[in-house]
């Protein structure tokens, strides 16, 4: 379902990009839309609206069923997509390409098939502090269920992981890391980027320790997808999660990948039609990768929908969006912090472009409606993120979260109307 549209490498035109989002033409409150909100869910190019509508209105049929005309279209198509994604994220085979309905469900399947097939009574699951619920109540459920223990890497005052000492290319991680591992941990379980503080963590280097010993690796890459150029092998991960709605997809879809070896030992999470080989009354036989793990009639066109999101990220250039993205959130730092009383909530050097801060005398629930009324959408709250709210002893931040089409002036409006309103709730 790809288009030839012609990519655009070079200089970055952010106009280029908001017309094709059809949705910035809205007002809201009589204001035009600023979209401030695309961690929690970004917004859909045209092309990925017409992908999905183009599926319902010319071949809609269920997949790997029929022999018609329709169900093979279909099926084509979506296993164009299953491919479009491996090669994005560099996975080696299109059969460790899982669809689930979002990172959600990808690490329920996870924590759930890992914690059955590895976790026994006294063994340690290792997350950190700025874990998304999704990738915290997952691992505490399936830690109850096998007597295991469920341990978590602090965080340091700036929003980053507490490791004992800053890595990096030419600071190895130190074997103090074998404070977070101990020789009875299994899994590592973590976020590539902080939806709240916008960290990018040293992934690949906790996970190189983590194969050391011996422990299975699921990163949560939500928040990362959107940003940055993933390659799965390159991080060597086992595991991948990500949700399609946040990449500029459609909802209701995501992604599990995980490395072959792993998936063939592990049991299916969830039994239905097409995830079988063999069903009699007495036990049944499963179905190879990755259908073992797509029980039921998958989200056909949210797959179609998310295989044209990623399609058009690569004609363009998720280097040069997150560039232009950074560039607003300098500014946005910059202006916000003249702001008497206010202070930031994730401050490391590595950042998407993610802005979460808290004003004194301000309740964020108060900003966010302010705000709305001119027009600005921004996510207030803990951002599903209750321990690091705790961590940093806040109940709740306002977030700006920014995307390839969001501008200067839209900045500028974010600080304009901040300080209106902090004047009026003072
Ligand atoms: N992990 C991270 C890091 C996330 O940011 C989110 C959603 C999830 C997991 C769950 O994804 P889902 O698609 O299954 O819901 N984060 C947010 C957010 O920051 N605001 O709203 C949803």
């Amino acid at each position: 379902m790809s288009t030839t549209s012609s990519p655009v490498k070079s200089a970055y035109h952010v106009e280029e990009f908001r017309a094709q989002f059809p949705i910035l033409k809205e007002l809201v409150h009589g204001k035009p839309l600023v979209y401030f909100d695309n961690a929690a869910t970004s917004q859909k190019p045209r092309r990925v609206i017409k992908a999905e509508s183009t599926y319902y209105a010319t071949i809609n049929a269920n997949v790997h069923r029929g022999v018609h005309t329709l169900s093979t279209k279909a099926t084509e198509a979506q296993e164009a997509a299953r491919e479009t994604i491996r090669k994005h994220i560099n996975a080696k085979h299109a059969h460790e390409i899982i669809f689930t309905s979002g990172t959600t469900a990808s690490i329920n399947l996870a924590a759930t098939s890992l914690g059955q097939l590895l976790l026994e009574k006294g063994d340690e699951v290792v997350i950190s502090g700025m874990e998304h619920h999704s990738n915290i109540v997952p691992w505490q459920l399936a830690c109850e269920r096998h007597g295991a223990t469920l341990k978590v890497i602090p965080i340091t005052e700036s929003g980053e992981w507490d490791l004992g000492e800053t890595p990096g290319p030419s600071t190895p991680l130190r074997e103090a890391r074998s404070e977070v591992f101990t020789e009875k941990t299994r899994i590592l379980a973590i976020s590539h980027v902080s939806n709240t503080l916008g960290t990018i963590n040293p992934v690949k280097e906790l996970i190189a320790q983590a194969k050391k010993q011996g422990i299975i690796t699921v990163v949560d890459g939500a928040q990362a997808i959107p940003h940055l150029k993933v390659d799965v092998q390159d991080l060597g991960c086992d595991f991948y999660a990500f949700s399609g709605h946040k990449a500029y997809g459609p909802t209701g879809i995501g992604v599990l990948y995980g490395r072959e070896e792993l998936l063939e030992k592990m049991p299916p999470w969830q039994g239905g039609g097409e995830m079988i080989d063999q069903v009699n009354f007495e036990k049944s036989t499963w179905a190879k990768l990755p259908f073992k793990f797509e029980a039921g009639t998958p989200n056909i066109a949210g797959i179609i929908g998310l295989g044209e999101a990623i399609s058009w990220m690569n004609d363009y250039d998720l280097d040069a969006m997150a560039a232009h993205e950074l560039t607003l959130l300098a500014r946005a730092t910059k202006e916000l912090l003249t702001i008497d009383g206010l202070r930031i909530i994730g401050t490391a050097k590595e950042k998407v472009g993610v802005i979460s801060f808290v004003i004194e005398g301000v309740h964020h629930y108060d900003l966010g409606t302010l705000l709305d009324q001119q027009g600005i959408a921004v996510r207030t709250g803990h951002h599903c993120t209750q321990p690091l709210m705790d961590r940093f002893g806040v109940s709740g931040t306002t977030r700006a979260s920014f995307a390839c089409f969001n501008t200067m002036a839209e900045v500028d409006a974010l600080v304009a109307a901040t300080k209106k309103a902090v004047k009026m709730l003072r």
